[in-house]
C-alpha cells in the first residue's frame, strides 16, 4: 500500500471551474449526473486522471458525444481519460447505493435521511471527481425526490427554485456562487423539523437561520440557535468576519463519524451537538455544543473561504479554528478553566500520541488514509501552536496577520508557511525558526534549575529544552518556545515572558528576596516541564499565583508527587497515607471556597488515571489505579464532614445553563463524588438523583455511585434505563456508565449492553459510547491482568472495520501503546495486533497497526 508524500506535492494539471449535479434520490439506485467544465492549466490537451470509489459508472459523454467504453479505464480507485481537450465539457452518468453505505463516508441514509460527508476524500464516493482541496469550482445542485417523503432538498449556497413535478416529485436547485473545493460539498433529504432564527450582520445582511431536527426535537435545537448567534457576533467582533450567504444551515443526524463538518452553508451536525434542554443534556453538554457550533461556523472563514491546498496541511484550518473556538469559549464563560481543560487534552491524548507509532508534526509529511490524521496533535496541538503565535504578537499583532491573511489569500487553497508568512510580514518579526512547530514532531522536555544570589540580588533560571525522538522522526532541533514566569516573592507576583530559541539558555533577574518561580503559567509552551518544587512552594503557588491554570498545576505536581511515593510505599507493601499538609489545603478550600466555584471544584479533583499515566515512560496501571482510588478514600474520609457542609451550604435552584450556576453544581457534583465513598450517604444520593430537575446532578450521582462503586448503582441506572429508554442520546450516557464501571461483572455487561435493543453495530455513537467509555473510562478492567479487556476491544475492532473503517481505526489507539506496559500486557497485545495484521484490513486499520507493529 502506498503512503502520499507531501514532498510530491504537484499542482493540478487540469482543473474543474464548474459543476452542476443532479441527483435523483432513490435508497438502492440513486442516479447522478455530474457535469464539469474542465480546463488545463497549461492549455494543452492531456490525459484526466479523476478519483472515484465504489461507484457504478453508467456512461461517459464529452463535449456533448457520448464515449465508447474503450475511450476510457476504470480501476478501483480511477477513471482515466487519455486525450482530453484543454478546454471541455464531461458528462458522468452514475448509480449509488445510500443504504449499504455503512462507513457514512460519500452519500449515505441516517435513520431514513439522505446525507452525505465529504472530507477528507468521500466526494469521490460520490461521483468520479479532482478530489482535493486545491480545485475549487462554482456548484450548481439538482435534487429530486419524493415530495412527501423528503419534503427537505438542501445542498449548499442559496435556493434558486423548486418545482413539484406530475409525478409527485419536487426538483430544487441550490447555487453556491463561492467555489469550494468537493469536500465542502453536502447534500441533505429528509423529514425534518425546522427551527428557524435569523442573524443581521454588522453591515446589515439578513441571514435565515435553519436548524433542521428528527420530528419533535425542535425545541431542543434552541441552545444551539443561540449559539450560532453568539459566534456570528463574536467573529465580527474580535476579527472583523461576517458571514457571507443569505443562508446558514445546520441539520442534526444520528448516525456520523465525527462531530460535525463545516460544509459551505450546510453544516452537517452529530445530533447529540445540536440536541439539548436540561432534562436530558448536562452542563458539558451545552458547553459542547456551543463550542462545536462556534467551531463549524468559524471554519467559514478559516477553512471555506481560505482553505488548505493539500491534507498535509490541515492544521492550516483546524488548529486555526480550534484556537479560535478556545478564545470563543473563554469569552463566553470562564477563561480558566477552559484553558485548563485544553492542558488537559494536551497531556493526555497529545502527549500520548507523541510518544506512540503514531507520533507526527502538526503538518504530517506521509499518509496513507488521510482520515487517520484527523488528531489531537492536528487540531490540539494546532491549536497550541496558534495559541504561541498568539502569545509572541500579543492580540493586535494577531489581529493584523490574520487580516493580512484573508486580504492575500481570500478565495485560495493555501499552505501552513503561507499563513505564518502573513502573520511575520503584518508583524515585522522573522518567524523561521518558529516554523519548526510544523515540522518537528514530538513533546519537546523544558528542564529548569534556578540560582539565587543574595549579595548580587540575583535570580537566575538556567533553562534546557530537549525533544526526545519519535516513531517518525530521530533528529530534533531547538524550538521556539515562549516561556511565561511569574516571580512570587513577598506577597507580590511579577510577570515575564521569556523567549528560549536555543538548547541551553540563561535569564537573570534583579530581585531582592529568593522567589518562588512560577513556570510554563498559562501552559504557555505545549512541553513537559522540569523542576524541582517542594510542597510548600507548590502550596505556594497554588494560593498566590496571578495565573489560574498555574495554580491549577501546582496542585497536579503535588498529586503527581504523592502518586510516585505511594508506588514506593507500594513496592515495600506499605498503605500510603496523604500528608496532612495537602488535607489541611483542602479543608480551607471547603470551608472558604475561593469566589470561583467551578476552579475550586477543579482544584478539589484528584487528577484522573490517564493525566497520571501519562507521567510514566512505563505505565504501572494497577499500582496507579490502586493509589488513586486510595487518594479518594482517604479525601473522603478525612474530610467527611467538610464535603457534606459545602455540600449543604450550596442549594440546588431552578436549572439555567449560566456560569454562575454551573460552577455551582461542579463544586457540588465534587462534594458528591467524595460523600458517595463514605458510608451511610444512601438517603443524600437518592435524594439528589430524584429530585433534581436536571441530567448534569442526576448523572452526577450515578457517576459518583460508579466511581466508588456504590451498591445504590444498579437502581439508579435501571431506573434511569427505564426511563430514558426511547431516547437513544440519552441513553448513550447509560450505555457509558454501564461500560465504565470498574468490577469484573463489567466484560457480561458488555456483552448485555450490544444486545440492547437500541444497541446498533451501525451507529457510531453507540459503539463509541460502549466501547470509547470502556477504554478510556475503566483503565481497571481495560487493562485486567488476563488481557480481556484487550482481547474485548480486539474484536471489536474487527467487527466495526468491516462496518466502519474510520470508526475501527479510532477504536484501535489504546492498543498501539503496547511500548508503554510492563512486559505481560506487552505480550498480550502485541498478539492482539499480530493477529490482526493477518486480516484484510482497511487502510486506516492497515497503517495504524502496521506501524504500531514496525
Ligand atoms: N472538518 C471536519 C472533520 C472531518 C473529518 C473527516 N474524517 C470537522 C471539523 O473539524 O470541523
Ligand atoms: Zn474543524
Amino acid at each position: 500500500r502506498q503512503a502520499k508524500k507531501l514532498s510530491d506535492y504537484k499542482a493540478p494539471e487540469f482543473t474543474i471551474t464548474d459543476v452542476e449535479l443532479s441527483f435523483e434520490l432513490n435508497p438502492q439506485a440513486t442516479k447522478l449526473t455530474a457535469v464539469y467544465q474542465l480546463k488545463s492549466a497549461s492549455g494543452k490537451a492531456g490525459t484526466l486522471i479523476l478519483d472515484g470509489q465504489e461507484l457504478k459508472l453508467l456512461s461517459v459523454s464529452l463535449d456533448g458525444q457520448l464515449l465508447n467504453a474503450d475511450c476510457y479505464q476504470v480501476t478501483a480507485e480511477q477513471l482515466i481519460l487519455p486525450g482530453m481537450p484543454a478546454k471541455a465539457q464531461l458528462e458522468l452518468n452514475i448509480e449509488l447505493n445510500p443504504q449499504a453505505n455503512t462507513a457514512l463516508e460519500g452519500l449515505y441514509l441516517s435513520n431514513g435521511a439522505y446525507c452525505t460527508q465529504c472530507e477528507a476524500e468521500g466526494f469521490r464516493r460520490i461521483s468520479y471527481y479532482l478530489d482535493r482541496p486545491d480545485v475549487l469550482a462554482r456548484f450548481t445542485t439538482h435534487i429530486i425526490a419524493d415530495d412527501t417523503a423528503y419534503p427537505a432538498l438542501l445542498s449548499n449556497g442559496n435556493l434558486v427554485s423548486s418545482t413539484l413535478l406530475p409525478d409527485g416529485r419536487r426538483h430544487v436547485t441550490w447555487v453556491d456562487p463561492f467555489p469550494k473545493p468537493s469536500y465542502l460539498f453536502a447534500l441533505v433529504a429528509g423529514d425534518f423539523d425546522c427551527l428557524k432564527g435569523s442573524y443581521t450582520t454588522g453591515s446589515g445582511r439578513e441571514v435565515a437561520l435553519e436548524f433542521y431536527v428528527d420530528k419533535g426535537n425542535k425545541n431542543r435545537a434552541q441552545f444551539a440557535l443561540e449559539s450560532l448567534q453568539r459566534a456570528m457576533l463574536w467573529d465580527e467582533q474580535r476579527f472583523g468576519l461576517e458571514y457571507d450567504l443569505d443562508i446558514y444551515m445546520v441539520v442534526a443526524v444520528d448516525f456520523f463519524n465525527m462531530g460535525a463538518m463545516e460544509n459551505k452553508g450546510l453544516n452537517v451536525f452529530n445530533s447529540k451537538y445540536v440536541l439539548a434542554d436540561q432534562q436530558s443534556a448536562t452542563d458539558t453538554d451545552f458547553f459542547n455544543i456551543e463550542s462545536i457550533i462556534g467551531h463549524e461556523y468559524f471554519h467559514n472563514w478559516t477553512g471555506n473561504r481560505v482553505t488548505c491546498r493539500d491534507w498535509f496541511q490541515l492544521s492550516l484550518k483546524e488548529g486555526l479554528t480550534v484556537f479560535r473556538d478556545q478564545q470563543f469559549s473563554a469569552d463566553m464563560g470562564s477563561a480558566t478553566l477552559n484553558r485548563i481543560d485544553a492542558v488537559k487534552t494536551i497531556r493526555t491524548a497529545q502527549f500520548a500520541e507523541d510518544a506512540g507509532p503514531m507520533a507526527h508534526p502538526i503538518r504530517p509529511q506521509q499518509v496513507l488514509e488521510m482520515n487517520n490524521f484527523y488528531t489531537v496533535t492536528v487540531y490540539d496541538k494546532g491549536a497550541e501552536v496558534i495559541r504561541m503565535l498568539h502569545t509572541l504578537l500579543g492580540q493586535d499583532g494577531f489581529r493584523k496577520g490574520m487580516d493580512l491573511y484573508f486580504k492575500r489569500h481570500d478565495g485560495q487553497a493555501v499552505t501552513c508557511d503561507d499563513f505564518v508568512n502573513a502573520m511575520q510580514d503584518a508583524n515585522g518579526r522573522d518567524l523561521t525558526l518558529f516554523s519548526r512547530w510544523y515540522q518537528q514532531s514530538g513533546t519537546p522536555e523544558l528542564k529548569v534549575h534556578s540560582q539565587f544570589d543574595a549579595k548580587k540580588r540575583e535570580f537566575k533560571l538556567l533553562m534546557q529544552q530537549h525533544t526526545p525522538a519519535t516513531a517518525d522522526q530521530a533528529d530534533k532541533e531547538p524550538l521556539l518556545l515562549p516561556v511565561r514566569v511569574e516571580l512570587l516573592a513577598e506577597g507580590a507576583s511579577l510577570p515575564y515572558l521569556l523567549e528560549m530559541t536555543e538548547t541551553q539558555q540563561e535569564f537573570s533577574f534583579a530581585v531582592s528576596q529568593k522567589p518562588v518561580p512560577v513556570l510554563l503559567a498559562d501552559f504557555s509552551a505545549p512541553v513537559k516541564l522540569q523542576y524541582q518544587y517542594s510542597m510548600d512552594e507548590l502550596l505556594q503557588i497554588a494560593r498566590d499565583a496571578k495565573d489560574g491554570v498555574a495554580r491549577w498545576d501546582a496542585i497536579q505536581q503535588l498529586w503527581q508527587i504523592q502518586v510516585k511515593a505511594a508506588i514506593e510505599a507500594n513496592s515495600s507493601g506499605a498503605e500510603y497515607q496523604l500528608p496532612a499538609a495537602l488535607f489541611e489545603f483542602y479543608r480551607q478550600l471547603l470551608v472558604k471556597p475561593l469566589d470561583d466555584l467551578a476552579f475550586t471544584a477543579e482544584l478539589l479533583t484528584v487528577p484522573a488515571y490517564d493525566m497520571v499515566a501519562e507521567q510514566f515512560d512505563e505505565i504501572p496501571v494497577q499500582t496507579l489505579v490502586v493509589a488513586l482510588q486510595s487518594f479518594q478514600q482517604q479525601l473522603a474520609t478525612q474530610l467527611a464532614e467538610q464535603w457534606q457542609l459545602c455540600y449543604q451550604s450550596l442549594q440546588a435552584e431552578a436549572y439555567q445553563y449560566q456560569q454562575q450556576q454551573v460552577a455551582k453544581r461542579a463544586l457540588r457534583s465534587v462534594c458528591l463524588h467524595y460523600l458517595a465513598f463514605v458510608a451511610g450517604k444512601d438517603e443524600l444520593l437518592r435524594q439528589q438523583y430524584n429530585s433534581s430537575d436536571n441530567m448534569t446532578d442526576q448523572l452526577a450521582v450515578l457517576r459518583a455511585c460508579r466511581s466508588a462503586s456504590h451498591p445504590l448503582f444498579a437502581e439508579l441506572m435501571s431506573a434511569f434505563e427505564q426511563r430514558w429508554n426511547k431516547d437513544v442520546l440519552v441513553l448513550d450516557k447509560w450505555f457509558s456508565l454501564s461500560a465504565s464501571y470498574p468490577q469484573p461483572p463489567v466484560f457480561n455487561t458488555l456483552e448485555q449492553l450490544t444486545a440492547h435493543p437500541q444497541f446498533s453495530w451501525q451507529n457510531p455513537n453507540r459503539v463509541r459510547a460502549v466501547f470509547g467509555a470502556f477504554y478510556q473510562q475503566n483503565p481497571a478492567m481495560f487493562h485486567s491482568e488476563d488481557g480481556k479487556g484487550y482481547q474485548q476491544l480486539a474484536d471489536v475492532v474487527l467487527k466495526m472495520d468491516a462496518i466502519n473503517p474510520q470508526v475501527a481505526s479510532r477504536l484501535v489507539t489504546p492498543l498501539l501503546s503496547w511500548k508503554r506496559y510492563q512486559s505481560a500486557r506487552q505480550q498480550q497485545l502485541k498478539a492482539v495486533l499480530q493477529a490482526m495484521l493477518t486480516r484484510d484490513l482497511s487502510n486506516d486499520l492497515y497503517e495504524k497497526v502496521s506501524k504500531s507493529l514496525s
